[in-house]
Formats: structure tokens, sequence, C-alpha cells
């Protein structure tokens, strides 16, 4: 990777540093390596809210970029494509632009909320102790009962999340990639739900025989292993 004029990242992170787990980071981190950008990667708990203020909001991922803060991976990743036009392009122009907008928001929409419930103890028991109230209150809140309740159906989550996974299996009979022979953002978005819980939960997404698991493996293949290299917990 070329290392780029000043690029940090600020990433979710456990009480292990190392280990980065969020969906949303790790789409971007993939952009950063399709581009061949090296950023430095900053840990980031849930209660570090001052140390992104800089952003206006309080959600990572966040890049700083110079002298520019982005945030909101989709937006972070708009802004490698214009900034660094000349080098692999994430989009393939507009219209893959907005198909990865499509899948972007079908992951985040239907996909995350229920691997969320799956794993969200995995998640509880993996963070900062600083972070533990915090994620206790707002979880508890967003879902309406207590923390552990909420992973009480993981194994019913968990079949709607491999359920609702069913358009790429129709979609990859055709192509080895969402976005065709090779991957670019709109296979990111999705793959950051793997990352996600491959980093944080000994939970498998996939059933062993599932037709998901080549993209999955060459996604973790990608770019001399970069992603199957990174610190993680499950498989
Ligand atoms: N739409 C945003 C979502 C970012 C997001 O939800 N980030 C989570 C981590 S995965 C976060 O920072 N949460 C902080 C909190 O809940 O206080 C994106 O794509 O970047």
């Amino acid at each position: 990777m070329t290392a780029a004029a000043s690029l940090r990242l600020f990433e979710l992170a456990g009480a292990d540093p190392d280990l980065r787990f969020s969906p949303h980071c790790w789409k971007v981190r993939m952009a950063l390596v399709h581009k061949g950008l090296s950023a430095e990667g900053v840990p980031w708990r849930f209660t570090e809210k001052a140390a992104i203020a800089v952003s206006g909001q309080g959600l990572v991922p966040v890049l700083l970029d110079g002298e520019t803060a982005v945030s909101d991976s989709f937006r972070i990743a708009e802004h490698l494509e214009s900034a660094y036009p000349d080098r692999p392009s994430l989009f393939g122009g507009e219209m893959g632009r907005a198909n990865a907008r499509f899948i972007n928001a079908y992951v985040d929409t239907l996909l995350i909320p229920p691997l969320a419930r799956a794993i969200l103890m995995d998640i509880y028991g993996r963070l900062a102790p600083q972070d533990r109230a915090y994620f206790r209150e707002s979880r508890e809140k967003r879902f309406s009962m207590p923390l552990e309740a909420v992973g009480a159906d993981a194994a019913d989550r968990l079949a709607e999340v491999r359920r609702l996974l069913q358009p790429l299996r129709l979609m990859l009979k055709s192509q080895p990639f969402l976005c065709g022979s090779a991957p670019a953002y709109a296979d990111y978005c999705l793959f950051g739900l793997f990352m996600w819980a491959r980093v944080v939960s000994d939970v498998e997404v996939l059933a062993p025989d599932d037709a998901i698991l080549p993209w999955r493996e060459a996604l973790l293949d990608a770019f001399g292993g970069y992603a199957r290299q990174a610190p993680h917990t499950g498989g």
C-alpha cells in the first residue's frame, strides 16, 4: 500500500485495541486497501465522542484526510473516489455508485439489525470496561428490552440473516462478485457484515455448505489476505 498525505481512520475497537469490529469501519478499510491507500487506524471506543467531535457527529468511521474530516462509510467511500481518482475505482462510474448505494442500504436496513441481535452479547463481552454501561443503556433503549433478552433469540435472527442473503446466492451463480469479475465497493458493503461477526463473535454467519462461502473466502484473501490477517475471534 502507498502512504497518502495524511489519512487517519477512527475505528471502533474493543477492550483489545486490535479487535476492530465495526461493519461500517470494515467497508472503509476495504475501500482504502482497494485504492492502495494506507491510513493510520486509530482505535476508538463508544464513549470517546470528543475524539471525533471535529466530524460534527458521534459515530465511526471518521476519516481525517489532511484537514478534511469525513463521517459515514458511504460518504467516506465517495470522498476517496473523488480525492484519489487515479487509484482503482470503487464504483466504476455513476451507475455503479448508485447501485452500491442500494446494496449499502440493503445491508444496513435488512441484514445488520438481525445480525446485531445474534452477536450482541459477544460484542458486549468484548467491549472496553468504560463502554459497557453506555452500550447496555443505549442498546436496551434501542431494542426496548434487557440486553440478555435481545440475545435470547440469536438462532432465529441468524436464520433470518441467512434467508435474507438469498439474492446473493442467486447472483453468485452468474458472477463471482457483486461488482462483476472483481470486487469493489458494493462487495465491501456486504463483506463488512461478515468481518463484524468474524472479529467479535464465534457465530458462523454461513452454514458450511453455503454457496456464498467462496465469495467470502475470496474477499478474505483479497489484497494479500488483508482481511484474513486481521485479529479476530471467530472463523
Ligand atoms: N451510517 C453510518 C453508521 C455508523 C455507525 O452506526 N457506527 C457505529 C459503530 S458500527 C457507531 O459509531 N456507534 C456509536 C454509538 O452507538 O454511540 C456509516 O455507514 O458509517
